[in-house]
């Protein structure tokens, strides 16, 4: 796992906001839910040839935006030629973004769950992350859900990698907290993961 704190400018991690408020124009934010309807506590959407949903059939990649039926934006230019040249800082010259989730945290009381990402069939391929806005305790274990796990802070502009080993390590998003930012006018925390799924 690479961490690059406080890699993006202010005026990159604006671009790149500015990049998300206009897809989420066309492909609006959307709770997901688990297989049995209970709902996630925090907000999603996504840009590229798929994106990643859940819903009462599982974990999915999509070609459509599960409410409009439409297909999902392309990924922007910028955060294609970004992640390219993260990817080859870890070795890996040959990486194609083929999907970017981006997960809006809100609330005081959003979180994500620790989970493996196991929805790609590329599993050899780094996982890219971009953090903007308030800052979100992230936790980070190992390749078994028993390993302890410690708490990193993912502050706005701050890139992580996860390659080799720590693509398959178990991670979560504890909470957040609120007030840390003041690029998004609402509040909250926005992540984009970029990843080769096939
Ligand atoms: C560590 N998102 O969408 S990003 C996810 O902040 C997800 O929204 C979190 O976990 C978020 O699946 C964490 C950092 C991240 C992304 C993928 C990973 C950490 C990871 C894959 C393996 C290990
Ligand atoms: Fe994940």
């Amino acid at each position: 796992m690479l961490h690059l704190q406080n890699y993006l400018s202010e005026s990159q991690q604006r671009e790149i906001l500015h990049h998300c408020r206009e897809i989420g124009k066309r492909a609006p934010l959307f709770i997901p839910t688990m297989k049995n309807r209970s709902p996630f506590n925090y907000q999603m959407t996504n840009c590229g040839k798929v994106g990643w949903i859940s819903d009462q059939n599982g974990y999915q990649y999509i070609e459509n935006h599960p409410v409009t039926n439409k297909p999902w934006q392309p990924i922007p230019e910028v955060i294609r030629n970004l992640t390219k040249s993260l990817a080859a800082k870890v070795g890996d010259y040959n990486f194609t973004p083929e999907t970017c989730l981006i997960n809006y945290y809100q609330k005081e009381n959003s979180k994500l769950g620790i989970h493996q990402d196991n929805t790609e069939i590329n599993k050899a391929a780094p996982i890219i992350s971009i953090s903007l806005g308030d800052d979100g305790i992230f936790l980070i274990g190992g390749k078994r859900r028993k390993d302890p796990t410690k708490e990193i802070i993912l502050k706005s502009g701050d890139i992580l990698i996860l390659h080799d080993e720590s693509r398959m390590f178990y991670h979560g998003i504890k909470g957040i907290v609120p007030g840390t930012s003041n690029l998004l006018n609402s509040g909250g925390r926005l992540n984009l993961t970029i990843r080769q799924v096939y």
